[in-house]
């Protein structure tokens, strides 16, 4: 490290480096009825580092998918009770796993057979047997990309917070997790007050630099286990487990006091900005729809008793 360095900006940069280091293997699902075969292809992939589960059932594989969220699928094509290429197509039906890499690994060398496996969903065949470093590079490369894309996909490009979609998706992961595990889990919604007087006042890049600064700022200030999404164009979500509503709406009041402290410097004058919050608890049966909506009900609450302020 050169030059002069304020403690925030130490940590800063010892994050990045933590992220860094940080090791995530990739995650290999193979499906293949003969427990031999998948034994020998995990061998070969546990050796280069990279995480195996392995069904010898394909019925399966949907449950199995939404548990270990795999980089990438290795199948086999010849099965008793399901085809490999039957399987690839329930899986490509479904958004979540339009874009995990499915790979055949079968002794089937028939080339029209290869390439009538791959059309039903397929990314690539792999011919058993197969050498070792061909099939690990093989993983690694396709796995890469795929985490590329994915990190891209889930994520909107103002702010990198998580887009609409994936902040619904995560929201869904984290109520099913809160109901197995009996933990309170709670849904915020966030709104900027008065944005229309800002863009129209300040001008369209002095909203995008508010929009900007409170994602950083909500990320500073959550937990690393709280998911947050920009949910609109200066809505926000957030998914906090394992918290109870009180308890959330006290950690964002103070996030709220705090960024109203904000001073934006301007030549119309600095520039400060609140936002209304809606806070909502998970109860017993619920779905994240009826969730969101009373987030959603909380937060014009909180417009409607005058905003700038938290609402349970
Ligand atoms: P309220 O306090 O009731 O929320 O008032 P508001 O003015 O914020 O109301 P509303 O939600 O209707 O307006 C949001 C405005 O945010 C409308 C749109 O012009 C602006 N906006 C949406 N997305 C973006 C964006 O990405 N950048 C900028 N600069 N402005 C945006
Ligand atoms: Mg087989
Ligand atoms: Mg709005
Ligand atoms: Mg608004």
């Amino acid at each position: 490290f050169t030059g002069s360095l304020d403690a925030s900006s130490l940590i800063e940069r010892i994050e990045i480096l933590t992220n860094v280091m940080h090791y995530d293997p990739y995650k290999v699902l193979i499906v293949d009825d003969s427990r031999a075969q998948a034994t020998h292809t995990e061998r070969v992939l546990n050796s280069a580092g990279i995480v195996t589960r392995t069904l010898t059932e394909p019925i399966q594989a949907m449950a199995e998918l939404a548990d270990f969220q795999p980089d990438l699928i290795i199948l086999d094509m010849y099965m008793p009770d399901c085809h490999g290429t039957e399987l690839a197509k329930v899986i490509r039906h479904n958004d979540r796993y339009v874009s995990v890499p499915i790979i055949y690994l079968s002794a089937e060398d028939d080339l029209d057979k290869q390439l009538d496996a791959m059309s039903e969903g397929g990314d690539d065949f792999l011919t058993k047997p197969i050498k070792p470093r061909h099939l690990i590079a093989t993983v690694r490369n396709r796995a890469a990309r795929a985490r590329n894309l994915r990190a891209r996909m889930v994520r909107d490009s103002l702010t990198g917070l998580f887009n609409h979609t994936h902040t619904l998706q995560l929201l869904e992961d984290a109520r099913f997790r809160a109901r197995r595990d009996g933990q309170p889990l709670t849904f915020a919604m966030i709104d900027i007050d008065h944005f229309k007087r800002v863009n129209d006042t300040y001008g369209h890049p002095m909203g995008d630099r508010v929009i900007k600064s409170l994602a950083l700022f909500l990320k500073q200030r959550l937990r690393k286990t709280d998911h947050i999404g920009r949910y609109g164009g200066e809505e926000f979500a957030v998914v906090l487990p394992d918290t109870d509503a009180v308890t959330a709406a006290k950690v964002l009041d103070e996030i709220r006091r705090r960024f109203a402290e904000i001073h934006y410097p301007a030549q119309q004058g600095d520039l400060s900005c609140t936002f209304s919050c809606g806070v909502a608890e998970l109860t017993d049966g619920m779905d994240i729809n009826t969730l969101s909506k009373q987030a959603d009900e909380a937060m014009y609450l909180a417009k409607r008793g005058g905003r700038n302020r938290v609402e349970i």
